[in-house]
């Protein structure tokens, strides 16, 4: 610990601090710009200069470290006045016309400053260059008009989101913000995640969809979590009159830490599909408006004589529902009507292979955490890239730092062009692959655990011929990993889709071997599907949807898209009841359809891919005669007398997780 003095008040620090956290710390305010407390500090915009006694020129306190004894002012009056002397030139330097920007009147950090200083003029002359507006972006708008180059954009894409897209180009008065080689944003490597324009702390990044709204003193913000993928990120939805108008990463978000991806933050803003409003039922052939009493009699009246009976009623639910959901849907026709077929739209296929694992050997998957100080990731069919970003984000901005990345995938990704090696093996030739990744690494020796392997050449001669990966390859890509001293191997649906516990075994062995999991860390991940992939199969909705006979279906598929395959499946069923939100070819399809909540419009609970259990509460209220999953899952048992009666949190405990849960 570290004593110092701000302000005549005694701090003490851990070592290392900056005067700035010590401050902040210990409550003093310091007017600041370029900082942000997710990235590292930059002392660009000199605001938050600070006098420290026996020093010659006033320090910028966000990247001057505590030392012992300092004494420290942060309110002289040559301070403030550099302050003001500060803003002033930031003020001149650009068109910041204040009253016709955007975040103007409470949202504006530089304005802020200014009122905090009270200022409410600026003495120098303006003296600006035009810059030209990009508006080249599906989402938002970049005005450098108002930029006042603390590049807190550029650091995040980069530090953060691990994109590099942002950079300042030119100098002086000149420099102005770019992508890439100064292209127009839209068509820049931008992967549109947003988190740039959430850090940027005036009108220069500007989202479209919540631009002019008005300031966010005008809104409320309700704490959510993006049920986009399994990742879990939080969010903050910012609501006016019962719209969402912005959806912002939650800075204290346990998992993501304030980062989102396009899915999160601007799918949901950018829904194209038809909202189902009422209850339908076919009649003559065509879907027609109904009553709740009436569609809600028909399904009953359909389902009660099925019941317990062969060849009843098949159930799919989405892995999107909450897990209370999923839990009533398992227990209503699990419990309830015995069917035989009852599962998931995912039908196990990112999740069965490690769950059976885990039956028998426990948890045995480690946490997202580890993928930020991973040295080498060896990622072998995930799509990472594209799916679960913000996972992604957590390693790829330490790739120009000499993180090393190893993408096994039979088909080329963009993640092929960020590896260091790409093995394109063979779909399905997995085990032979690592059991020769295996065999390579204990014959050379670089094993960090004893692993026993009778007839190492053998094996590698089969995983050459299996995966027409050749041998340099292959040896590469085992001494890379080999020879890490932090290795995460990360698993998707490439592999978990072939549904062999045996492959998870073997990526288990090889992650041991190399020291990815041992008694102090574990970096063995599967990254799994939709926001309750986990929960899905932890109650067992993870078997594969196979009609066979059944008089009818039931698809509570809530807000989720319907795949090609499931639709023409379910079709051949007599009887179809459908659950949903918006219409599809699955409602089109339908005997019944049942109009229900969107995510926003619920309450629930999401269990991460790394066993994180989150909960959601209903932010916006659902359009008059669409009624709660849950509550439609209970009326139809209600109908047919059936008692619902367990709980959801002793459900999802039933079987063995493959990751601890917390
Ligand atoms: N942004 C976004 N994120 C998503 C989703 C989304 O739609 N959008 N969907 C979510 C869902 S539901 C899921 S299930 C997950 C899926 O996420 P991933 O686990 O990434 O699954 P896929 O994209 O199906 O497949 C991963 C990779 O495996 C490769 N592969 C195919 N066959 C083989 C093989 O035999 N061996 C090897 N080694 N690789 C193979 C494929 O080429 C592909 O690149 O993503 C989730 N996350
Ligand atoms: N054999 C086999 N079966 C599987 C799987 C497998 O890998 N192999 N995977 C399982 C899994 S994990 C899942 S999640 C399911 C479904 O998983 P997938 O088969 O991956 O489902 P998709 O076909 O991607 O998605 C459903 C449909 O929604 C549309 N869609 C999705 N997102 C959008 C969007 O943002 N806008 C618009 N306009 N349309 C969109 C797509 O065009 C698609 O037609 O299948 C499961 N079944
Ligand atoms: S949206 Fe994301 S990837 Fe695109 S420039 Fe901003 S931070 Fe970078
Ligand atoms: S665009 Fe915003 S975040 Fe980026 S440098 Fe300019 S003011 Fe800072
Ligand atoms: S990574 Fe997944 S959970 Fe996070 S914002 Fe993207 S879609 Fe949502
Ligand atoms: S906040 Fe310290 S220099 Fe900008
Ligand atoms: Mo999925």
């Amino acid at each position: 610990m570290v004593q110092i003095t701000i302000n005549g008040k005694q701090i003490e620090a851990p070592e290392g601090t900056t005067v700035l956290r010590a401050a902040q710390m210990a409550g003093i305010h310091i007017p600041t710009l370029c900082d942000h407390k997710e990235l590292v500090p930059y002392g660009g915009c000199r605001l938050c200069i600070v006098d420290v006694e026996k020093w010659r020129v006033p320090m910028a306190s966000c990247t001057l470290p505590v030392s012992n004894g300092m004494v420290v002012n942060t309110e002289t009056e040559a301070i403030k006045k550099s302050r003001e002397f500060i803003l002033s030139m930031l003020f001149s330097e650009r068109n910041h016309f204040c009253p016709f920007c955007q975040v103007s009147g409470g949202d504006c950090e530089l304005q802020n400053a200014a009122y905090h200083e009270e200022m409410t003029y600026w003495p120098i002359q303006p003296g600006w260059n035009k810059f030209a507006v990009d508006t080249t972006h599906p989402y938002f708008i970049l005005d450098n008009n108002r930029c006042i180059l603390c590049r807190r954009c550029v650091r995040a894409c980069g530090e953060l989101v691990g994109n590099f897209t942002l950079a300042a180009a030119e100098r002086g008065a000149a420099s102005m913000i770019v992508a890439d080689t100064d292209v127009p944003l839209g068509e820049s490597t931008c992967i549109k995640c947003g988190t740039c324009v959430q850090v940027c702390p005036t009108g220069a990044l500007i989202d479209r969809t919540s631009a002019y709204q008005g300031p966010n003193a005008e809104f409320t913000e309700i704490k959510s979590v993006c049920a986009g993928c399994s990742v879990g990120c939080a969010t903050k939805l910012i609501i006016r009159n019962n719209r969402i108008v912005r959806i912002e990463g939650d800075w204290d978000g346990a998992i993501n830490h304030g980062l989102l991806c396009e899915h999160g933050r601007y799918d949901p803003m950018n829904e194209s599909r038809t909202r189902i409003t009422t209850p339908q039922m076919r009649k003559n052939g065509k879907l027609e408006p109904v009553s709740w009493e009436e569609a809600l009699g028909a399904v009953a009246d359909k389902l009660r004589p099925l019941a317990g009976g062969k060849n009843g009623v098949a159930a799919i639910a989405s892995t999107r529902l909450p897990v209370e959901t999923l839990a009533m849907f398992k227990e209503l026709f699990v419990g309830n009507f015995k069917s035989e077929l009852v599962t998931s739209t995912e039908e196990g296929m990112p999740t069965a292979a490690v769950t059976s694992f885990a039956e028998k050997n426990g948890a045995f998957e480690g946490k997202l955490d580890v993928l930020r100080t991973a040295d080498t990731v060896l990622c072998i069919g995930a799509n990472i890239n594209r799916n679960h970003m913000v996972a992604g984000f957590m390693f790829k901005r330490n790739l120009p730092k000499g993180t090393r990345l190893i993408n096994i995938d039979p088909e080329i990704s963009e993640l092929d062009y960020l590896a260091n090696s790409t093995l394109k093996n063979k779909r399905g030739s997995d085990m032979a692959l690592i059991k020769g990744l295996q065999a390579i690494i204990v014959k050379e020796g670089l094993g960090r655990s004893p692993l026993d392997i009778p007839d190492a050449d053998g094996l590698i001669k089969k995983a050459i011929g299996a995966t027409g990966v050749s041998r340099e390859e292959l040896t590469q890509a085992a001494q890379t990993l080999a020879r890490s001293i932090s290795p995460v191997i990360l698993f998707g649906k490439g592999i978990t889709a072939q549904r062999d516990e045996k492959l998870v075994e073997e990526l288990y062995r090889l992650a041991v071997l190399v020291g990815a999991v041992d008694s102090e860390r574990n970096g063995l991940l599967s990254i799994k599907g939709e926001a309750n992939s986990l929960a899905a199969t932890l109650l067992g909705l993870d078997e594969a949807f196979n009609l066979n006979g059944q008089q009818a279906v039931y698809v509570a598929i809530g807000d989720d898209y319907a795949s090609k395959s499931l639709v023409e499946r379910v079709s051949k069923a007599p009887y179809l009841a459908v659950q949903a939100s918006y219409e599809s070819s699955l409602t089109e399809k339908a005997d019944v359809v049942l109009p229900v909540t969107i995510w926003s419009e619920q309450d629930g609970h999401y269990l991460n891919l790394d066993g994180h259990m989150q909960s959601t509460q209903k932010a916006i209220t659902a359009p008059e005669n669409v009624r709660d999953n849950m509550a439609v899952l209970s009326e139809v048992a209600m109908r047919m007398n059936m008692t619902m009666k367990s709980d959801w949190k002793t459900s999802v405990l039933e079987r063995k997780s493959s990751v601890a849960l917390n």
